[in-house]
């Protein structure tokens, strides 16, 4: 006859749960400290499924922004959906963002886990310790580095772009490991339903209106309509010359005199059929178009604005270039990461994508590009290349 073992008891089972959610013992001298129920499992699980929803949003994110930039040689992104990457990198920044009290929050949950004893239990316990110093360092690397980045800290631009992008494969690479390993511990902790939870919702409740009062007052800088409410965005609509900022001035980058000089021309030279060199006037007498696009720094602020000029398809065309040529567009600064681009076929063939002479209904002013800037759907503000003299087909 085979004996069912009894069934649990509720009490029991609760108690068996409660041991398994208990966090680690400490260093005896520490035992009674850090009692309070803030620093429970319940709470660091909920706060790491909220910040996991966030990496991962900002991971996948952040690879369309790089990709856009470095595109592989085999890949072309399309021209539309025109306001994607307004999309996604305001996502990215303004969610990243709103993301820091979570990470601080959650941090000061474990902290007293760094005094648990024995400190390792085995070689594993060993690995699995340091690769959460790993996730913490590389979740804090990020933050910092992002934050500086839009704070126009520029002293090391090309390191912060490189460094943000490699860390954050490190970044989820330990995630994922933390995840198979305290993953379970989580779900079980985030199903119980405790019946003193006052405390810790308070707390929780206090994160998230943290995280969304950053959100609320940088949002503006992408969502126009809440401009004003943007006092912590360093850019904002309505700011600049015709109401859209100036990522950086001519004065800045010392092209003012090269692009105020009558004898600026553009050229058109490489694999083109038949090269051409058009004056300011040649290219006011070209077909005008107007069209409606935002621009979208990768800072995470973005404007939308009425873009009057000549199609870049026409020039191109009137110059013999092959519709499936890319084209490097080159501006009148001498050096700088953002003096040339790359225009895919998708793009310059699209007819939104213009060679800008006007700006909201006036000439183009000069820190927004004079004489004549690239504007296209759905493409990084890096890459609106500003003060255009060269198209090269290559
Ligand atoms: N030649 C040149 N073009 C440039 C830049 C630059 O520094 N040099 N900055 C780019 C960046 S980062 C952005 S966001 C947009 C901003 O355009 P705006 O200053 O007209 O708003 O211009 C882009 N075009
Ligand atoms: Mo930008």
């Amino acid at each position: 006859m085979v004996r069912r073992p009894a069934h649990p008891t509720r009490a029991r089972l609760t108690a068996r749960l409660t041991a398994r959610l208990a966090p680690p013992p400490l260093l005896p001298g520490l035992s009674g400290r850090f009692t309070s129920r803030l620093h429970d499992t319940r709470v660091a699980s909920w706060l790491g499924a909220a910040l996991g929803v966030s990496i991962a949003v900002s991971f996948a994110t952040g690879l369309v922004s790089h990709f856009m930039q470095h595109p592989a040689g085999w890949m072309q992104w399309p021209s539309r959906p025109v306001g994607l990457y307004r999309v996604t990198q305001g996502v990215h920044v303004i969610g990243g963002l709103a993301a820091v009290p979570l990470l601080l929050a959650k941090l000061w949950t474990v902290y007293p886990r760094l005094w648990q004893w024995p400190p390792v239990r085995s070689a594993g316990h060993a690995v699995q310790r340091v690769l959460v110093f790993v996730l913490v360092g590389a979740a804090l690397f990020q933050s910092v580095t992002g934050v500086l980045n839009i704070g126009y800290w520029y002293a090391f631009r090309f390191f912060f772009t490189t460094a943000h992008y490699w860390t954050s494969y490190i970044l989820v690479g330990a995630l994922l490991v933390h995840i198979a390993n305290e993953g379970g511990t989580a779900r079980r902790a985030l199903m119980a339903r405790p019946r003193d939870a006052v405390g810790r919702r308070g707390f929780l409740l206090t994160v998230a209106a943290a995280g969304g009062a950053i959100a609320a007052t940088t949002a503006g800088e992408a969502v126009t309509p809440l401009a004003r409410l943007a006092v912590l965005a360093p850019r904002r609509p309505g700011t600049g010359p015709r109401d859209v900022p100036v990522n950086k001035s001519a004065a800045a980058t010392g092209v003012t005199a090269a692009a105020r000089d009558p004898a600026w021309r553009l050229t058109v030279t490489g694999r083109a059929a038949r090269p051409l060199t058009l004056s300011l006037d040649a290219l006011r007498a070209l077909p005008q178009h107007t069209a409606r696009l935002p621009i979208a720094c990768v800072e995470g602020w973005s404007v939308e604005a009425d873009w009057t000029g000549v199609r870049l398809r026409d020039v191109l065309r009137l110059a013999g270039a092959p519709a499936g040529a890319r084209i490097r567009v080159e501006s009148l600064e001498r050096g700088g990461l953002y003096r040339t681009s790359t225009v895919d076929p998708p793009h310059w063939n699209d007819p939104l994508t213009l060679l800008a002479l006007g700006l909201n209904g006036a000439p183009l002013p000069l820190d927004h590009g004079y004489p004549c800037r690239l504007i296209a759907p759905n493409r990084p503000g890096v890459m609106q290349t500003k003060w255009v003299h060269r198209l090269v087909v290559a």
